[in-house]
């Protein structure tokens, strides 16, 4: 028998209840797809705990996070974007092996919806699992203001819980009045990030969740900060990791597990018996763990007899030809250390060109160009460069498999992630690997990381560092699948 996760399950874990922003409008006759209707638009969040401090953020829905989106493997998901924020914007499907043109990056896969303008978007997702949802533009402030969503894909096959939790981690670079601080600094984009000051769990700083008592819970936890690596840990709680980045995985025992941006962590585990009992999410960053939320067994015990850890089923990944794989190679590194000094400016100014695929002059291209601090193979592309896309990185065959060659050439880890394909990471020189299938991988200095797969998806995909910061000042780039 397959039970869902239910709506009362979902409402603990978001926090909040379903507000209009996600709620599904039903539309059409049977078998058609049921459209929901995402408006990113400026939006009032309180997201201190006090009544009287406001934070005026942008956001999918009045309060953050957004209602979790959940959608039925293989069947059509049809979101209607409507942006009436005072800039253009779209949605990336984090994750989702989806067809090209609903990737939602502006310029490579789609125009940019523009202020007033709506776009619909529509995929089936092939693997169940744990995604998100962001924009692909002006992404440092459009994600700092709060435009981040929760998409989970439900399979029939998935084992039955008595709990279905979100934990959406993320920082807000807010003050003490909840006005916004900086989002972005020379020094955080050059080195590992502007950090924000308030730490959130679903939007709320140290939120206590409510657990059934006794229950079997799956904990889906996100690292949507754009910046900030978190080592999650629960110390009082046995867990078992059962999916890691939307990917099911062997059951194996949860001591600590290391996030950069955009990563999941999917748990099971068996809440305490006891009603009232609590124990920690902390971020085993420093010596003194640093806590995230506390959990609370709440209700009556459960009485049904204790099952075994479920098994999540496989998903779909086609497997690569390592045989006959070819190998290419990404090294990620500072941009020319002198990119930006005017001394320097014919060499700095030749790699922008090459980049940016313009013969325009340097104070144009300086200008459109602000702050370039990393390339991938020496290449920047930094998000300020509007319209104008470079040329792929490498243009695969389509069907073929490959071998990608991810190399940190910096000081500091790199979340790199890469669109519409989920990969197999083989081996790493710094680490031992057992083999395990995701979208993005954390990448420490000076690591070597082999990863593998089909390129079974035609089209122009980004693959680019999730440290948005990094990617917006050039560690960005493109590979083309035809
Ligand atoms: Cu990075």
């Amino acid at each position: 028998m397959v039970t869902r996760p239910t709506r009362r399950s979902v409402i603990v874990g978001a926090g909040l209840t379903v507000g209009a922003g996600l709620a599904g409008i039903p539309c059409g006759s049977a078998g058609a797809p049921q459209e929901r209707q995402i408006v990113a638009a400026p939006r009032t969040f309180k997201l201190t705990g006090s009544a009287s401090v406001a934070t005026q953020g942008w956001g999918y829905d009045d309060a953050f996070p957004p209602p979790t989106l959940r959608v039925t493997r293989g069947e059509m998901l049809r979101v209607r974007l409507v942006n009436r924020l005072p800039e253009h914007t779209s949605i990336h499907w984090h994750g989702i092996r989806l067809p090209n043109a609903m990737d939602g990056v502006p310029y490579l896969t789609q125009p940019p919806v523009e202020p007033g303008a709506e776009f619909v978007y529509e995929f089936r997702p092939p693997d169940a699992g744990t995604f998100w949802f962001h924009p692909h533009c002006n992404s440092i402030a459009q994600m700092g203001r709060g435009l981040t969503g929760v998409l989970v894909v439900e399979s029939p096959d998935d084992p039955p819980f008595d709990a279905d939790i979100v934990c959406l981690y993320r920082d807000w670079h807010i003050d003490e009045s909840g006005g916004f601080t900086a989002f972005s600094t020379d020094e955080g984009a050059g080195r590992a990030g502007t950090m924000g000051s308030l730490h959130t769990v679903n939007g709320a700083s140290l939120p206590v969740i409510d657990v059934p008592t006794g229950g079997l819970i799956r904990l889906r936890i996100l690292n949507l900060d754009s910046a900030r690596i978190v080592t999650v840990a629960m110390p009082e709680q046995p867990a078992t990791v059962i999916a890691t980045d939307g990917n099911p995985v062997a059951p194996v025992g949860f001591g600590e597990w290391q996030m950069g941006p955009a990563m999941r962590l999917d748990l099971a585990l068996r809440a305490p018996e006891r009603e009232g009992a609590t124990f920690a999410l902390v971020n085993n960053f420093a010596a003194e763990p640093w806590p995230l939320a506390t959990f609370r067994a709440a209700g009556a015990a459960r009485s049904r007899p204790p099952a075994d850890l479920p098994t999540l089923p496989a998903s779909p990944i086609p497997r690569p030809d390592l045989d006959h794989a070819e190998t290419l190679e990404f090294t990620f590194s500072a941009a020319s250390a002198t990119a930006l000094d005017p001394d320097d400016l014919p060499p700095a100014l030749s790699d922008l060109q090459s980049a940016l695929g313009t013969d325009a002059p340097a104070a144009d291209l300086l200008c459109r160009s602000q702050r370039i601090f990393w390339a991938i193979n020496k290449r920047p592309w930094p998000g300020q460069s509007g319209g104008r896309v470079p040329p792929p990185l490498a243009t695969l065959t389509r069907g073929r498999s490959y071998v990608f060659e991810l190399i940190n050439a910096t000081p500091h880890t790199h979340p790199i992630h890469l669109h519409g394909h989920t990969f197999l990471v083989l081996e790493s020189n710094k680490r031992t690997v057992t083999p395990y299938y995701t979208d993005t991988v954390l990448i420490h200095t000076k690591e070597r990381v082999k990863v593998a797969f089909v390129a079974d998806n035609p089209g122009d995909w980004m693959l680019h560092c999730h440290i948005i910061e990094h990617q917006d000042t050039g560690m960005m780039g493109y590979v083309r699948v035809a």
